[in-house]
Parts: structure tokens; sequence; C-alpha cells
């Protein structure tokens, strides 16, 4: 009989999706078989040093996704998440590690996307705030920022997506960690959804959660590689899994 998962008045829910959320919408995982580091080694298309020595390979992978994901609709698992969320208000936050806006696209609102998103674009030279971009740049031409290089040096414009390397937005991490130690004082229960468990510091997550003696829950296609650190283990697809989990609750 798997665990049950309660939800009561004194639960707050931290949750992290990972590329898996995505699957079952159609969006290609990044270490499954076929995945989308397949075609691309991960310093060439996902990190500062491949941008600088190759932009336009860059843009073309990420206008790539920002084409695929527009043709995507969100799945179960993100409507579960969504479902949640209009129960526990305040209490829930949702952290993803995905930067296709699925969540954001079924009616999730607090969110906090860790690692950037698809349709968003800044200047790689100025501090001008990030702003929607649906623009796919695959003729070859390198956009540039048009307001810090008005003084003649061409400053390129990259996609709004942490890379390997980088720093995530303090900001972002400040509220998870805030949401988890305001949790902590009642009840903390984090789920984990769809995520290899492979890149930090999101999958470092479950560790403070255990620190702060919070219930933690993976539900993931297979044993990832934090697998042991979470109290509950439901294996199977986030889509099919979601819904049942929480309706419950
Ligand atoms: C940083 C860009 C530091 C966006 C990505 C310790 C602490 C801090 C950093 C490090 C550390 N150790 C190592 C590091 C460096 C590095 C890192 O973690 N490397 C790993 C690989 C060892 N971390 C970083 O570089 C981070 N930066 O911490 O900087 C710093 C400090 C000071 C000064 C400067 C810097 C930045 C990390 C962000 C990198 N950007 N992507 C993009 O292109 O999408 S990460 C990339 O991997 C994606 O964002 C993706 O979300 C993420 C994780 O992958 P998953 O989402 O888990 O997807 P994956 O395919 O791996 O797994 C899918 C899972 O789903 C599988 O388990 C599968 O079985 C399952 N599944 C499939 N279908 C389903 C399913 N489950 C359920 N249902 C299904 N239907």
């Amino acid at each position: 009989m798997p665990p049950q998962f309660v939800i009561d008045d004194r639960t707050h829910v931290l949750v992290l999706t990972g590329a898996g959320v995505s699957a079952e919408s159609g969006i290609p995982t990044f270490r499954g078989s076929n995945g989308l580091w397949e075609n691309h080694p991960v310093e060439e298309v996902a990190s500062p040093e491949g941008f600088h020595k190759n932009p336009m390979l860059v843009w073309k992978f990420y206008s790539e996704r920002r084409l695929k994901a527009e043709s995507c609709e969100p799945n179960p698992g993100h409507y579960a998440f969504v479902e949640l969320e209009k129960k526990l208000g305040d209490r829930f936050l949702l952290a993803t590690q995905n930067v296709d806006a699925l969540h954001l696209k079924a009616g999730s609102q607090r969110v906090v996307e860790m690692h950037g998103n698809l349709y968003k674009t800044r200047c790689s030279v100025c501090d001008r705030p990030a702003f929607d971009d649906h623009t796919l740049y695959v003729n070859g031409d390198m956009p540039g920022c048009g307001r810090c290089d008005e003084k003649g040096n061409f400053a390129l414009l990259r996609p709004h997506i942490v890379w390997f390397g980088e720093m995530l937005d303090p900001a972002d991490l400040e509220r998870i960690q805030a949401f988890m130690l305001r949790g902590a004082k009642e009840r903390l229960v984090f789920v984990a959804a769809g995520t290899s468990g492979n890149v930090y510091p999101a999958a470092g997550l479950v560790d403070t959660v255990k620190r702060l003696k919070g219930e933690s829950w993976l539900v993931n296609a297979e044993a990832n590689a934090n697998v042991s650190s979470y109290d509950h283990v439901v294996i199977g697809k986030s889509g099919e899994i979601l819904p049942g989990l929480f309706g419950a609750a």
C-alpha cells in the first residue's frame, strides 16, 4: 500500500520539478535516450563559454526549443500542481528547473523558475531587465541589445537561462529558503517530481528539507541520483501519479 500523502491546515508544500514532468507533454528530457543533450555536448550549448565561442549555435539550440515547447500543452501532472496550489494558497511554492513555461501555461502562479525561461531574452552586457521574446534566431543574424550598444560596441542578446557554472538568481534562492524556514515552523512537505537529481543547487533542496525535519517525496519514472535522500519514493509517470497523490489529500 503506497504511503498516504496527507495535508492539513499546518502543511506547507515545496515542489521541485524537472524535465520529467514535461516529458508527457512531448518535451524531451536531458539525460534520457535521445535526450536534449544527445545532439549537443552540454558545454557547447548550456554554458557561458559555449555561448561566447559560438553564439549562433546556442541561439539555434534555444530557438529550436522555443519552437518545440510553443506547440506543447501542460499535462495532468502540471494541472495537479495547480489544484494543490489552490488548496494551499501561500503554503505552496513550486520551484522548477524547467524553462518551458508549461507550469505557467497550466495556471500555476507561485512559481520560481530556477533555471530561467525559454521565452525571455536579456543583454549579455548591460543590466537591462530580461524581456519576453518568442523570436527564433535561426537565420544566423545575431540579436543586439540596441540600448547599451548605442556607443558603437555590439552587445549580444542572450537567452535568459542559467547555464552551467552560472549563479542562480539569489532572490530565487532566498524565496525558496524563506519558504522552507517558514514551513518548518509548522509542517514542511517537499515533493520532487521528474528530476534526475543531478544538478545543483536544485538537487540539494531535499537535504535542506531533511535538516529542517521536513517530509520528502520523490515521484519519478525511475530511482534517481539522490533517491536515498527521500522518505517516500513513488516510481511511475508524474502525469499518472500526481493527480491521484494530491487528489485524495
Ligand atoms: C551553480 C539550463 C555555482 C537550462 C541547466 C554543487 C553546488 C553548486 C553547483 C554545483 C555543485 N556540484 C556541481 C555543480 C555545478 C553544476 C552542476 O550541478 N553540475 C552537475 C551536472 C554535476 N551546477 C551549476 O553549474 C549551477 N550553477 O551552482 O553555480 C556558482 C557559484 C559561484 C559562482 C558561479 C557559479 C547551474 C545549474 C543550472 C544549469 N542549467 N539548464 C536549459 O537549457 O534547460 S540544468 C539542466 O539540467 C536543466 O535545467 C534541467 O532542468 C536540469 C536538471 O535535469 P532534470 O530536470 O532532472 O532532467 P533530466 O533529463 O536530467 O532527468 C529527468 C528525470 O525525469 C529522469 O530521472 C527521468 O527518469 C524522469 N522522467 C522522465 N519521464 C518522466 C520522468 N519522471 C516522471 N514522469 C515522467 N513521465
